[in-house]
């Protein structure tokens, strides 16, 4: 289980653009994306953390991983860089 924080993932455009990217490189990840927090929590059946975080760095998102199992969402206030803006 790998998660990352993506706190320029603002919208279900985000999320969808992010999940799409994911599936690219690994088609069988388990995706779950809590918006509310800006959460992306993956099972990845073959990326690794490098290459989840890289797939969405390259759709226009900023990942920072977090630990998964603590996770003190830092309530980091949405950045205004949506791609729907
Ligand atoms: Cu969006």
């Amino acid at each position: 289980m790998i998660a990352f924080e993506v706190n320029d993932m603002t919208c279900g455009h985000c999320v969808s653009t992010i999940t799409k990217a994911v599936r690219v490189i690994d088609k069988g990840a388990i995706l779950n994306i809590d918006l509310s927090k800006h959460r992306v929590t993956i099972d990845p059946t073959e990326a690794d953390a490098q290459e989840l975080s890289d797939a969405i760095r390259e759709a226009g998102y900023t990942p920072t991983p977090v630990p998964a199992s603590t996770a003190p969402a830092a309530a980091t206030k949405a950045r205004g860089g949506c791609c729907c803006g």
